[in-house]
């Protein structure tokens, strides 16, 4: 497939909720897929989506055991996929959601690769990723997965607070108060700050303003419809999100 189709392939499946039909891509260069990432957010540009964000992946050893992967990928995030602290979210319209805890960096100035990357940071939050990948049994290559936006679907990002040192902090997830998977911001790449140099290096310079998500703490769990999720980052604060519950069956009555 060449890069403008595979990119409209990939957006009617996010936006049909239904997985890319012929099942994978067969894509095998990273170089490629970045361009189809890049024609896929364009997509979502054309459509008045707003770049928000930019997200890093397998930055922990849990995602990369999980998913069978070794290398660190990055995506974009829209206003549109943004779920507010404490917000509602609809579920129904997704493939096969999974959600994972992470960190967030806000930039206050640009970004440059190179240099003290803090330097740039106006402050820091707790978040939520949702994930929904546009493949079959959320099964892909690397390549796959870069072109799908790695997998991104929608975020939240809780209370800003000021930069501080972030790490070696626990993590929790929950969904309906109970604990599903706990961790440390030591996962992420050691420290969170190498997601941000990261990220730097890859997607610099950045805008004052962006998102960057460091990418999960632990393994996604799946995201039921009917769930409230709450993350909580120890020193750093909580994100929580409740899904919509699902659409009760129509009742048919046969009557007579
Ligand atoms: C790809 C997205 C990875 C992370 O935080 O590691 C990611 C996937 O797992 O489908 O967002
Ligand atoms: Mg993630």
């Amino acid at each position: 497939m060449n890069t403008g189709t595979l990119a409209d392939a990939l957006d009617i499946a996010a936006r049909g909720g239904r997985p890319l039909a012929g099942g994978r891509s067969g894509l095998t260069d990273t170089v490629q897929a970045y361009a189809v990432q890049e024609a896929l957010v364009a997509r979502r540009l054309a459509r008045g989506e707003r770049l928000t964000g930019f997200k890093l992946g397998f930055t922990s050893v849990a995602k990369m055991r999980q998913m069978g992967v070794s290398d660190l990928i990055h995506g974009r995030l829209t206003d549109r996929m943004e779920v507010p602290d404490g917000g509602r979210l609809d579920v129904s319209g997704l493939i096969h959601p999974r959600v994972e805890p992470e960190v967030a960096f806000l930039l206050g100035s640009t970004l440059l690769p190179g240099g003290d990357p803090m330097a740039a940071v106006a402050a820091v939050a707790p978040a939520l990723e949702v994930i929904d990948s546009r493949y079959d049994g959320f099964r892909f290559s690397l390549p796959e997965v870069i072109a799908d936006n790695t997998s991104a679907a929608h975020y939240a990002v809780g209370a800003w607070r000021a930069p501080r040192d972030l790490s070696g902090l626990g993590v929790l997830l929950e969904l309906d108060g109970r604990p599903v998977e706990t961790g440390s911001t030591a996962a992420i790449l050691g420290h969170p700050l190498r997601a941000l140099a990261a990220a730097a290096r890859l997607g610099g310079p950045l805008e004052p303003g962006t998102v960057i998500l460091a990418g999960a703490a632990t393994a996604a769990v799946p995201l039921p419809p009917g769930t409230y999720v709450r993350a909580a980052v120890a020193g750093l604060g909580t994100v929580a999100f409740t899904t919509e519950p699902a659409e009760a069956a129509p009742t048919t009555r046969e009557d007579a």
